[in-house]
C-alpha cells in the first residue's frame, strides 16, 4: 500500500470516527501537528517518511482518562445494564470490558498497558532506601548477579545468600533470638513500600508484649520465599518471618505476604511453612491486622514446636 492509499483510508476511518463523535478536531488546533497520547507516539517503531499534508494532522483523540471509568461497564446496550453492573461490582476480573468488533475498545486496551506498566514497575523498581533507613535495615543480598532478569530467570539462586550476605549476617545479627523478622523485595517493590511502615511496629511491638527476643531485622534484595532456610541456619532462631513482595497482578501491586517457618534449615520446603497473604490496605488484609495474626502465628509455632503442615496437624 502506498501513501497516498494509506491516507485515503486513515482518512476514512477519521471520518467515520468523526461521525461518531470518538474525537475532536478543534479549530484552532488545524494544520498543527496530530495530538497522539505520548504512550503511543514513542512506542512507535515504524520509521517515518515525511507525509503529505492530509486531514489527519488536525486530528486529536480525546478519550477520558481509563483508570477513573474502571468500574464503568463499556458493553453497549446490555441486555440487563443492573445485573451486568451488580456482576461487575462482585469481582476484580475483566468482566462487562466491551469491544469495538472483534477487539477491545481503545479506553480498555489503555487501561490494561496502564495496569501492566504499574505491574512493571513493582517488579523491576527497587526498594526506596529510605524507608529502609527509617527502620535499620541494613541490606544483604542473595546469589544473585545479574539484576531483576536474572532474579526472574533464577529462582533457586535467589534461595541462597551470598557469602558477603552471611559475613554480614553473622556480624551484626543476635543469634537464638525467639522471632526474627527479615524484609525481601520478591516480586513487588511497591508491596513493601505500601505495608512496611503500618506493619513494622506492630510485629516488633507484638512480638516483644509476648515476652519474646525479636532479633535484628534486615533486609534482603533479591530474595524468594526459600531463603528462610539460610536465614534459619546462619541465626538459629525460633520462628523466622519473611515479609515479601507477592507477585504482582495487573493494576494490584502492593501485596504483601508474610511467610513463616519455625526453625527454618536447609532442605525445608513449602509443606513447613505457613503464610499469612494478600496484606494490603482497603481490600486485602490491612496490614495492622496482619501483624496481630503473624504475631500469634509465631506464638502457636513456639507452643507446637511445628509450622506449614506439622502445625496443622498439632492443632
Ligand atoms: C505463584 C504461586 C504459587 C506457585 C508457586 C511456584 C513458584 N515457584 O512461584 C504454585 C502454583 C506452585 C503454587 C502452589 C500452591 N499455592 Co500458591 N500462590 C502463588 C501466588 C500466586 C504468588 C506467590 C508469590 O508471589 N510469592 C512470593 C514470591 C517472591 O515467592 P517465591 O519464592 O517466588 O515462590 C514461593 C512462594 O510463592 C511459595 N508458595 C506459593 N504458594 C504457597 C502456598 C503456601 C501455603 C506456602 C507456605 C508457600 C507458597 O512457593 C514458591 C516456592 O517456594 C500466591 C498468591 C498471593 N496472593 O500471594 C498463591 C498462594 C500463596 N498460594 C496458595 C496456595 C493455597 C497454594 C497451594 C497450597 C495450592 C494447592 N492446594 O496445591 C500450593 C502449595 C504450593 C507449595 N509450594 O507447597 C494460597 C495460600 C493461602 C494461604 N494463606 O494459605 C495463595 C495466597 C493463593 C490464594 N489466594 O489462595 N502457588
Amino acid at each position: 500500500m502506498d501513501d497516498t492509499q494509506l491516507n485515503a483510508l486513515v482518512d476514512a476511518i477519521v471520518r467515520e470516527l468523526k461521525a461518531s463523535g470518538a474525537v475532536k478536531t478543534p479549530a484552532s488546533s488545524a494544520g498543527t501537528p496530530a495530538s497522539v497520547p505520548s504512550t503511543l507516539a514513542s512506542s512507535s517503531t515504524v520509521p517515518s517518511k515525511p507525509r503529505p499534508q492530509s486531514p489527519v494532522s488536525s486530528l486529536s483523540i480525546d478519550l477520558p482518562d481509563p483508570t477513573l471509568t474502571r468500574s464503568t461497564p463499556r458493553v453497549k446496550n446490555p441486555k440487563d445494564a443492573d445485573g451486568l453492573k451488580a456482576l461487575m461490582a462482585s469481582t476484580t476480573a475483566r468482566i462487562g470490558v466491551g469491544r469495538a468488533g472483534p477487539r477491545y475498545s481503545t479506553a480498555e486496551l489503555l487501561l490494561f498497558q496502564g495496569d501492566h506498566a504499574v505491574t512493571q514497575d513493582a517488579l523491576y523498581r527497587d526498594v526506596d532506601q529510605k524507608l529502609l533507613d527509617e527502620f535499620n535495615l541494613f541490606t544483604v543480598q542473595t546469589k544473585i548477579t545479574g539484576g531483576k532478569q536474572e532474579y526472574l530467570l533464577r529462582p533457586d539462586l535467589g534461595r541462597l545468600l551470598n557469602d558477603d550476605a552471611k559475613r554480614i549476617i553473622n556480624e551484626k545479627c543476635q543469634k537464638n533470638v525467639n522471632v526474627q523478622l527479615v524484609v525481601g523485595d520478591g516480586l513487588s517493590a511497591a508491596a513493601i513500600e505500601a505495608n512496611l511502615r503500618q506493619i513494622f511496629p506492630v510485629l516488633k511491638q507484638g512480638v516483644q508484649t509476648a515476652g519474646l527476643t525479636f532479633g535484628t531485622p534486615f533486609f534482603v534484595k533479591y530474595a524468594r520465599v526459600g531463603v528462610m532456610n539460610d536465614v534459619g541456619e546462619l541465626i538459629k532462631p525460633d520462628v523466622v518471618i519473611l515479609l515479601i513482595g507477592e507477585r504482582p497482578g495487573l493494576g494490584r501491586a502492593e501485596s504483601m505476604s508474610a511467610y513463616m517457618g519455625y526453625k527454618p534449615k536447609y532442605g525445608d520446603t513449602d509443606a513447613d511453612r505457613d503464610v499469612v497473604c494478600n496484606i494490603f490496605e482497603n481490600g486485602g488484609t490491612n496490614p495492622l491486622e496482619g501483624g496481630a495474626f503473624v504475631v500469634q502465628i509465631a506464638q502457636k509455632m513456639r507452643k507446637h514446636q511445628a509450622s506449614g503442615v506439622k502445625l496443622k496437624l498439632a492443632n
